[in-house]
């Protein structure tokens, strides 16, 4: 890709779409659901109106794991897979694109920027397209948030959470995704993300702990630009709570 082409093919899918409404990614973890699993999950979840699928889990990955899963996806449905990394052994060719993500409350330094040194030639060398992305952990963070090492924003630090995406947007990031931890107890609260997009004029997406439609709502009415589920497909397939949140995402998008 030339600098002219920035942003790439992907990310002017997801601009295109958002710029309609708010749009839904569904989460595979290629290491809990074999490469069958995760092309009849993101066939469901396509058929029920979500836009991308992001590929990722916070442990266990391995470049043949996640281009088994991206090959599956990319065989079942029509929308972009995208890596979620946990490293440089998440990327894999078969994927379309890669969140070029730094944790940015994280302790450790290889997870804000060192690793990037190394997995950027990776990324270019596989023609993967990145898409430049900040990310950042609010309480309660589960599972990101220990293994992250993250000094993680509380709930009600409206002010720092702010601080923190308007940093993402001043360094470049193109992106600023705000992350309760996957199967947290509750989503990322309301008035944070307003507060963020209060003050930031990419994109937000908000993810960690949806799972009911009024989460959704509440989530899309602070302005969150993209919404992340996980781990309701895991414990609950395809079923009403899925679509619940699905359903949302279209009715704020004719809105
Ligand atoms: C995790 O934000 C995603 O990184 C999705 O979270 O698994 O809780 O839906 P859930």
């Amino acid at each position: 890709m030339t600098e002219a082409e920035r942003p790439g093919r992907v990310e002017r899918y997801l601009r295109d779409l958002m710029r309609e409404g708010p749009i839904h990614f569904t989460l595979i973890d290629p290491d809990k659901s074999p490469s069958a699993t995760a092309g009849r999950v993101a066939q469901g979840a396509v058929a029920e109106g979500s836009h991308a699928i992001l590929l990722g889990g916070s442990t266990g990955m391995s470049p043949e794991k996640m281009g088994a899963a991206a090959r599956a996806v990319k065989g079942s449905v029509p929308v972009p897979a995208i890596i979620f990394p946990e490293g440089p052994g998440s990327l894999s060719r078969d994927a379309d694109a890669v969140l070029f993500m730094s944790l940015l409350n994280s302790r450790r330094l290889d997870l804000v920027v060192r690793a990037h040194a190394k997995a950027a030639p990776v990324v270019r060398a596989l023609g993967l397209e990145p898409i430049p992305l900040g990310y950042l952990v609010i309480a309660p963070g589960m599972r990101v948030g220990e293994v992250g090492e993250v000094d993680v924003v509380s709930r009600d630090d409206t002010a720092a959470a702010a601080g923190y995406a308007l940093a993402a947007e001043y360094l470049g990031m193109r992106f600023v995704y705000l992350e309760a931890g996957s199967g947290a107890p509750a989503p990322v609260p309301v008035p944070l993300v307003e507060a963020v997009k209060a003050v930031v004029s990419v994109p937000v997406v908000v993810g960690g702990g949806i799972r009911t439609a009024p989460e959704a709502r509440a989530l899309l009415r602070a302005g969150a630009n993209a919404l992340v589920t996980g781990t309701i497909t895991e414990e609950e397939g395809l079923g009403p709570a899925f679509r619940g949140i699905l359903e949302e995402v279209r009715r704020a998008r004719v809105r």
